[in-house]
C-alpha cells in the first residue's frame, strides 16, 4: 500500500515548532505575570510592560509566551522578530486561593490563530480538586489546535492538597508522564534540584521536548545559570523563564547570559562575571 505519508495537521505542528526550537537550547521569554501574579512582580520602576518586552525581544529570545490581549497589543515589538506562543488560560492571584487551583479560559486556539501565533500554551495542575474541569479544558485546545496544526505547550504543574512538594522527582515524572499521555507537544514543569533527577523527567515525557520552568527570582544570577546548564545537561531542550529575567537589573544581559549557558557558549560562571 503507498504510504500516504504525515498528516497536513503534523507537518504543520513540526513547522511551527521548529520556529520555535532552537535545538542547541531553547529560551522562551513567559510574560503572563501581570495576569497571573499582578503588581506584586513588579517594582515601582518597571511596571510597564511594553520596556521589558522590548529589552528580552531585543537581546534576543527564540520565543515569547504572552496571553491574547498582549501579544495583540505588543505585535509590533514580537512579530517578525520571534516566534509566540499565546497562553489561552490563566488564573489571576485576587481569587480566594482555593480557587487559585484552577487555570480559567483567557483566550481561544482560535485567537492564537489569528494573531499568527506559532503555538498555544496552555496549564493543568496536576493534583487540584478542579483536576477535572482542567482536563476538559485542555482536551477542548488540544483538539481544536490539531484542527489548525498548532503545537500546544503544556504547563505541567502538579499542584494540589496531597502534594507537599511539587518539585519532587515523583510528583513532577507522574505530571510529565501525564501530560504526555494527554498529547502534550511541549512540556513545560518545574526543576526538580538536579541534573541527574531531570534527566529522569526528560525521559518520562518520551521525546516530547521538555523544559524547565524558571521559578522565583533567584538571589544569584549564577545560581540560576548553573540549573539552565544542568537541565541542557540532563537532555531537556531548554527552559521558560520569566521573573529570573525581567526581575535581573540588567534585563537584556540576564536574556542575552540565559541564551549563551543554554547554548553552551559561556559557563554559568563565565556568564554572571560582572552580573548581581
Ligand atoms: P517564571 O519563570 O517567572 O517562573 O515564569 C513561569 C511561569 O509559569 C509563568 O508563565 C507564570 O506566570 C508563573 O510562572 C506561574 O507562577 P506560579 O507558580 O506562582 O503560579
Amino acid at each position: 500500500m503507498p504510504s500516504l505519508g504525515s498528516s497536513y495537521s503534523s507537518i504543520g505542528k513540526s513547522v511551527r515548532l521548529s520556529r520555535i526550537l532552537d535545538e542547541r537550547g531553547t529560551l522562551v521569554f513567559a510574560f503572563d505575570h501581570w495576569f497571573e501574579h499582578g503588581p506584586s512582580d513588579f517594582s515601582a520602576d518597571r511596571l510597564d510592560p511594553r520596556t521589558i518586552l522590548e529589552k528580552v525581544v531585543g537581546a534576543g529570545v527564540d520565543a515569547v509566551m504572552l496571553t491574547p490581549g498582549d501579544a495583540r497589543l505588543f505585535a509590533d515589538i514580537w512579530a517578525g522578530r520571534t516566534a509566540l506562543i499565546v497562553k489561552v488560560t490563566g488564573k489571576t492571584s485576587l481569587r480566594p486561593e482555593r480557587e487559585r487551583l484552577l487555570q480559567s479560559p483567557i483566550g481561544s486556539v482560535e485567537d492564537a490563530v489569528r494573531l499568527g501565533a506559532d503555538a498555544v500554551a496552555a496549564t493543568v495542575y496536576w493534583g487540584s480538586p478542579m483536576e477535572d474541569v482542567m482536563l476538559e479544558r485542555w482536551i477542548a485546545i488540544r483538539e481544536a489546535a490539531e484542527m489548525y496544526g498548532l503545537p500546544v505547550l503544556q504547563l505541567a504543574y502538579p499542584r494540589g492538597p496531597s502534594i507537599r512538594n511539587r518539585y519532587e522527582l515523583d510528583i513532577v515524572l507522574y505530571g510529565v508522564r501525564a501530560a504526555v499521555q494527554v498529547g502534550a507537544d511541549l512540556i513545560k514543569t518545574y526543576y526538580t534540584g538536579s541534573q541527574a533527577s531531570f534527566a529522569k523527567v526528560v525521559e518520562a515525557a518520551s521525546g516530547i521536548p521538555v523544559m524547565m520552568s524558571g521559578g522565583p527570582k533567584r538571589e544569584k544570577m549564577v545560581d540560576f545559570l548553573r540549573d539552565l546548564k544542568a537541565v541542557r545537561e540532563a537532555g531537556a531542550i531548554g527552559a521558560v523563564v520569566g521573573r529570573n529575567i525581567f526581575q535581573s537589573r540588567d534585563i537584556e544581559r540576564a536574556t542575552q547570559l540565559c541564551k549563551a549557558v543554554l547554548t553552551g557558549r559561556a559557563s554559568p560562571e563565565d556568564a554572571a562575571e560582572g552580573l548581581l
